[in-house]
């Protein structure tokens, strides 16, 4: 029961880190979580210099306490300091103005680790310094873990138990049933960080839920399940949609209406045979600036 419990909370978590790392121009971690006790590279990214500066000229990262650093890796043109331990730092410092990232270029900072044994929220703090002042990046919310409305959010790592899934999962909804309506559609964008698949999908709303895909084939849209899973390779951030892949609810148990939420749990399995599960819960109704798809999406089976 206890442990149920910590597994929904962990995953709201997960949910919440996504939609704050969608602010581009922080330095933040990659979308996803990590299983307790496992290496980790955190890798830091850099997509602006600081305002009103030209160039990064320095990173300073703050390790966090449960973090265990290996070894960090070294920038060519960059000298790197490593402080390790409690309270330990690693920074990396541009020997010159030519060796410093431009504002217009993306780069990754990457320090390589082993999460700490129990599930959590780490928070990274980063000081990046530029041509012009400094930008630190120190930011951590005063309760729960949203970084939304901070304007200098610390870089966040959901550490989660074993068996929940690290994958990030964003913007997600279900579409609105109508009266006599038996099926819907749920949608998200899915992001793994060392790769897995999605292989099934349950939720007390619907009698079947099943991964579907759409395409059309001549001039008929069609749609299938996915009986082999959906793939999310390592990083890439998959999107379930109208008209494209989506959840498919079927055996719909009551109306599903807008302003309530459905809650779902989501099955993944990596190429290891690894089997992980993540409990979200998704609002009912487009969100704004969603492709709603239309007529294009009234299923039929
Ligand atoms: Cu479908």
């Amino acid at each position: 029961m206890n442990r149920h419990l910590t597994l929904r909370t962990v995953a709201a978590a997960v949910l919440l880190a996504g939609s704050a790392a969608a602010v581009l121009a922080h330095v933040t971690l990659p979308p996803g979580g990590v299983t307790v006790g496992s290496d980790y590279d955190a890798a830091f990214r850099v997509g602006h210099a600081c305002e009103g500066a030209k160039a990064t000229t320095g990173l300073a990262v703050k390790l966090p306490p449960g973090f265990v650093l290996s070894e960090a890796q070294a920038r060519k043109g960059w000298k790197l300091d490593v402080q390790k331990g409690a309270g330990g730092e690693v920074r990396w410092t541009a020997e010159n103005a030519q060796a410093a990232l431009p504002g217009t270029e993306k780069a990754e900072f990457v320090v390589r680790g082993k999460a700490p044994a129990t599930p959590g929220t780490l928070w990274f703090k980063v000081l990046q310094t530029c041509d012009v002042g400094s930008a630190d990046w120190a930011e951590v919310p005063a309760s729960g873990n949203s970084t939304a409305g901070l304007k200098r959010p610390a870089a966040r790592l959901d550490v989660v138990a074993q068996g929940v899934a690290t994958v990030d999962v964003r913007d997600g909804w279900v579409r609105q049933s109508v009266p006599g309506q038996s099926g819907t559609g749920a949608f998200m964008k899915l992001t793994s960080p060392t790769g897995t698949k999605l292989v099934s999908i349950s939720t007390p709303a619907a009698g079947v839920a099943e991964v579907h895909e759409m395409k059309m084939e001549g001039d008929t849209m069609k749609m299938r399940e996915l009986s082999a899973g959906l793939d999310l390779p390592a990083g890439q951030t998959v999107e379930l949609k109208p008209g494209g892949f989506h959840v498919m609810l079927m055996d719909l148990k009551g109306a599903v209406a807008k302003g309530t939420n459905v809650p779902l749990t989501l099955k993944f399995e990596d190429a290891k045979g690894v089997k992980t599960a993540l409990d979200v819960t998704l609002p009912v109704g487009a969100p704004a600036g969603a492709d709603a798809g239309g007529a294009a999406h009234q299923h039929k089976h």
